[in-house]
């Protein structure tokens, strides 16, 4: 054969192999950027998307409308960096091992981030990782060290060693984030952005344009503000994290130590009038002129009022205090979330790229009586996600499919072409958005909660939920199992575990639990060890076994 028709061959072959691709999103020449943008703690009950009784987000909102919301996600372990750990691993806390907060992620893992960058991706994360070490696979990153602080943080960067910059840290993560966009993005690769904001963390201090506007509002009170925690096991009642019993005073509701000392109110946590110092106390002369504007009149309200107040009156005086900062927070990411997407749209970057909006977890917002997290009960376990995706997620639609944290990774390979690997434990969300909810056939999904003894003292526990059921097992120093019924019972305050009717509820949720235990490779044995390594750690660590607070 001579060299022209060997071309024509080879060629034609070429074409052939091409035109074989089925869907655009495999193609290399179109592979989407990603931007995965998620706060610290944010509630989807404070994004107007979901619920409109709170506080407005027109601009995190744009994203739903753009895309896809889901009523349903939720993460496997209602915690920080394990949420963290799992959305990058694609594993459950006790496979990729970070299953709490206190000691550092392996980077032995595999993260999908790697993944990207090895097959082309640009990277880049800015804001809080909370990992205690570095991550792997960016081409650039600055983040906070640990849970970073409001005013005038501190970065760890990759390039430019650590430094602190004055400002605030929602308005500071984004103009790192907008300046990598401008200077730093490469025309000809794709890119995955990592833009994870701090806010709204406790001890949830506004920006100085917001203090005042908010520090004005009142928000209605949940319907389970008052909550006794009966119908429930010992789980709710030990854990602590009420507004009234478990807040700090100066580092929460910002009653100045020196008031607190004034009015004879005990630094119940030990470490109460240290939180405020710890944040407070970092800002500068003009910060804090701002800062006083608006909370000196609070404190001096506080102390005429506070001789005469009830225990309700002070349950519902810190539950506003509570929102009034909590949301507070939450106006200067919404903010900044439109600084991005003005960006990406002045920018012709809208049309090839995904943009995800969710939290780390959930957050209680005064129901049960509680802020925090950690608990499978819905305001916790559930978590706020929607994801755009211009031509691709059709505009405005609504999933209620039970979608987890543990599918980002394999979702986001995907997107980009690229076969996860095969111990990856959650699933791709690409027929959820591209339409084809009949390939999604997930019925049920697992939760494991690890640390205990620690702050907050919520109890070890794992879980199966379905739409209707919840089936949990607290372990450890008790053995409770609990069981609620979704849909009669939204609040979740009657445990019917132990009722007739639910019995063959009951025993099918056992079945289909110790199923998914199974198929995810959690067992007794695990949890026993997981239990020992980390009550050691802590002991070689020197730290707290059990921060209580003083009864
Ligand atoms: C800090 C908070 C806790 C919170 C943990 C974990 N106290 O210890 O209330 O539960 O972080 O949060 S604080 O007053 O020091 O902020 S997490 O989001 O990092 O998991
Ligand atoms: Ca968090």
């Amino acid at each position: 054969m001579n060299k022209l028709p060997k071309l024509i061959l080879f060629a034609g072959l070429l074409f052939f192999l091409f035109a074989c691709q089925k869907e655009p999103y495999e193609q290399i020449s179109k592979r989407p950027n990603i931007i995965f943008i998620m706060s610290d703690d944010h509630a989807y009950q404070a994004i107007s998307a979901y619920d409109s009784r709170l506080i407005q987000t027109p601009n995190i909102d744009r994203i739903a409308n753009m895309g896809m919301l889901f009523t349903n996600a939720s993460v496997t372990n209602s915690i920080c960096a394990p949420s963290r750990a799992t959305i990058l691993t694609g594993k459950h806390s006790h496979i990729n091992g970070k299953t709490d907060n206190h000691f550092p992620f392996d980077t032995t893992n595999v993260t999908f981030p790697q993944l990207l960058q090895e097959a082309g991706y640009q990277t880049a994360m800015f804001g809080k990782l909370h990992f205690g070490n570095n991550p792997k696979g960016f081409d650039q990153f600055k983040i906070l060290p640990g849970q970073g602080v409001y005013y005038n943080p501190i970065f760890i960067t990759k390039n430019e060693g650590t430094y602190e910059v004055e400002g605030y840290v929602t308005d500071i993560i984004t103009d790192m984030t907008l300046d990598w966009l401008e200077n730093e993005r490469k025309a000809d690769q794709p890119f995955f952005l990592a833009f994870l904001h701090k806010a709204p963390h406790r001890e949830w201090l506004p920006a100085e344009r917001h203090i005042e506007e908010f520090a004005q509002k009142q928000f209605p009170e949940p319907a389970t503000l008052f909550d006794d925690y009966s119908g429930r096991g010992s789980a709710t009642k030990e854990a602590e994290m009420n507004l009234l019993h478990h807040m700090n005073w100066s580092g929460d509701s910002k009653i100045y130590p020196e008031v607190m000392d004034q009015l004879g109110i005990p630094d119940a946590s030990g470490w109460d009038k240290g939180a405020f110092k710890r944040e407070v106390g970092r800002m500068n002369n003009q910060q804090r002129a701002n800062w006083d504007k608006v909370y000196q009149p609070i404190n001096e309200a506080f102390i005429k009022s506070f001789p005469s107040m009830s225990e309700k009156d002070k349950m519902r005086w810190r539950y506003q205090r509570y929102m009034q900062d909590y949301l507070g927070t939450i106006a200067s990411i919404d903010e900044n979330v439109g600084r991005v997407l003005d960006y990406l749209e002045a920018n012709g970057l809208m049309e090839n790229t995904i943009i995800v909006y969710t939290s780390d977890q959930g957050f209680y917002l005064g129901e049960h009586g509680w802020f925090d997290k950690r608990f499978v009960y819905d305001e916790s376990f559930k978590t706020p996600l929607m994801i755009a995706w211009p031509g691709k997620v059709k505009a405005g639609t609504k999933s209620d499919e039970l979608v987890q944290n543990l599918d980002f990774a394999q979702t986001f390979l995907e997107a980009a072409g690229i076969i996860p690997p095969a111990d990856m434990q959650g699933e791709s969300l690409m027929p959820l958005l591209t339409g084809q909810a009949d390939k999604w056939t997930r019925e049920a999904v697992y939760y494991h909660y690890y640390e205990y003894p620690s702050i907050h003292m919520v109890k070890r526990h794992y879980a199966i939920v379905t739409k209707k059921y919840k089936l949990i097992h607290f372990y450890y120093d008790v053995d409770e199992w609990e069981l609620y019924d979704r849909l009669n019972d939204p609040h979740e305050l009657k445990n019917v575990y132990h009722e007739p009717a639910y019995k063959e509820i009951k025993n099918k949720l056992h079945q289909d639990l110790d199923a998914l235990r199974k198929k995810y490779g959690d067992s007794s044995e695990i949890s026993q060890r997981l239990l020992q390594e980390y009550l050691n750690g802590l002991k070689a660590t020197d730290q707290n076994l059990a921060p209580s607070f003083k009864k």
